[in-house]
């Protein structure tokens, strides 16, 4: 059986509230069900006040086996803003706006 879990955005401390309410402990730093592996939906990132914890908890779970996840928009803009452009020197596959470099 499986929890899905979309949409955290930088929230971790509601993603670690959600963790509790499902179950879920931490053990060794790493929170895992007894019974459940969790599905993470993507978009980990932007917009909530607390991205990298999110990380910290979500990778190690995955790396344990405790959670799956498949990719955001969120994280496919950001590594897409990361990538230059095989095609265009000096760019990059998403655009440098500022509206793009603020998030
Ligand atoms: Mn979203």
């Amino acid at each position: 059986m499986y929890d899905l879990i979309g949409d955290i955005h930088g929230h971790a401390s509601e993603l670690v509230k959600l963790l509790a309410a499902l179950g879920y402990s931490r053990h060794k730093g790493v929170y895992k069900h007894p019974e459940r592996q969790a599905i993470f939906l993507g978009d980990f990132i932007d917009r909530g006040p607390q991205i990298r914890e999110t990380l910290e908890i979500v990778r190690p779970m995955i790396d344990a086996g405790f959670a799956l996840s498949v990719m955001g928009n969120h994280e496919l803009n950001a590594l897409a803003y990361h990538t230059p452009d095989p095609d265009k020197p000096g760019e990059y596959l998403r655009k440098h706006s500022d509206k793009n470099t603020k998030q």
